[in-house]
């Protein structure tokens, strides 16, 4: 894989309850990031993900579906999840391995309850998130309802970072909070910048206040700046988010239609902006930094597919690895997963996700260093 940021590969893992959009964002994820031309649909069984017989069936997401693709000058590997709870041990493996989570909910109050275990277990172990409020398209509750509602739920303050600008019922854009820029969705492209309409100006300072008010419960600097009515520029504002994000301490909250591809390169900016590098990743998994340049890999789902086998897909912390490499004891065939397809892979270095192949001893979960297995499953 190529790199031109000179940083590792980062990785974004989308969750959230059952049917609420989750494989529709990839398919936007890609398509904003111009990796398809045209994005697919689940319902018509054209999406990358859920190629499987079942998953086409069944009209829901099977397994993790693995894509890779860049945004701007940066790498990603992104893993949709099933959102059916039978499968949540899929998700908890994978989030396991994320720099981070994006929880995506439908804006619909009463589902919020359902993602009460998946905001604990986000935070038991400090996974970095954000939540994209999904289906704006068809929203008709509140976001303020949808946000008390989601708010019930999570131990972290949850930060509002736009608000919805409605036309006849309908959500045509939205104002961003730390710029207090204005935007028109457009269907399949991005958002035009425009005058904030007068309509949204009461809501966007209300919610604009909630949300430095939050950023200064963290920051005794920020609250005595605001007690003197002095508001830091966007700049700094948005350092700070950054901050909090990445240690877990507040959850920002994006608004979109994933089925429509708004709100997607807003959310993408966000990950390129608020992710962390994988090392913070590593280190949640004890696979940070160990001495020399050995490899170190934790094993985040196993496939079984008819052509190739046994497939462990891995991320990399530490180290290369190379086609045919030993790996607890046999060589590892090296591949790349995107979508239904696997490629062949000839190296692959810290931050990449790949697909190790035929290496029968290693299970979900494993952590591997120095081609040797050194831990069972972190997750029960
Ligand atoms: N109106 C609208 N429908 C959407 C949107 N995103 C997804 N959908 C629809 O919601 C249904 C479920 O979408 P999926 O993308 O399969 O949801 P998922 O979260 O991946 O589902 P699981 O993986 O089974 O949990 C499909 O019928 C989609 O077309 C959206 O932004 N607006
Ligand atoms: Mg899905």
């Amino acid at each position: 894989m190529t790199e031109t940021r000179g940083a590792p590969p980062r990785c974004a893992v989308l969750v959230g309850a059952y049917g609420s959009g989750k494989t529709t964002l990839l398919e936007a994820m890609l398509h904003t990031a111009g990796a398809i031309q045209r994005p697919g649909s689940v319902d018509r069984g054209t999406a990358l993900g859920d190629t499987s017989r079942e998953a086409r069936e069944r009209h829901m997401s099977v397994e993790p579906n693995f894509a890779h693709t860049r945004f701007l000058d940066d790498s990603w590997a992104v893993i949709d999840c099933p959102g059916t709870v039978e499968l949540a041990y899929d998700s908890r493996c994978a989030l396991m391995a994320a720099d981070m989570a994006v929880v995506v909910a439908e804006p619909d109050p009463a589902k919020a309850i359902t993602l009460a275990p998946l905001f604990k277990f986000l935070d038991d172990n400090a996974i970095p998130h954000v939540l994209f409020i999904n289906k704006m398209d068809k929203a008709g509750a509140s976001v303020r309802e949808v946000m008390a509602a989601l708010q019930a739920v999570s131990a972290r303050p949850l930060v509002l970072r736009q608000v919805p600008i409605r036309e006849n019922e309908r959500v045509t854009g939205y104002v961003d909070l730390v710029s207090e820029r204005a935007y028109r969705y457009r269907e399949g492209a991005p958002s035009d910048l425009v005058q904030m309409p007068e309509t949204v100006a009461e809501r966007e300072s209300e919610a604009r206040e909630a949300m430095l008010e939050s950023l200064a419960d963290l920051d005794d600097s920020l609250l005595s700046q605001l007690l003197d009515d002095v508001v830091p520029p966007p700049d700094e504002l948005y350092s700070r988010l950054t901050e909090d994000v990445q240690r877990d301490l507040v959850v920002p909250v994006l608004l979109g239609s994933a089925a429509s591809d708004n709100g997607v390169t807003r959310l993408w900016k966000a990950l390129r902006h608020e992710t962390p590098e994988p090392e913070a990743a590593a280190e949640r998994l004890g696979a940070a930094a160990a001495a020399g340049e050995s490899l170190i890999t934790s094993v985040v789902k196993t496939l079984h597919q008819p052509q190739a086998g046994k497939l462990s897909i891995a991320r990399i912390w530490q180290g290369a690895v190379k086609d045919g490499a030993q790996i607890a004891g046999q060589r590892a065939g090296l591949y790349r997963i995107h979508g239904g397809e696997l490629s062949k892979l000839s190296s692959a270095a810290a931050g990449d996700l790949v697909a190790l192949g035929r290496v029968e001893p290693l299970q979900t979960g494993d952590l591997i260093a120095g081609g040797q297995r050194v831990a069972e499953p972190a997750v029960a």
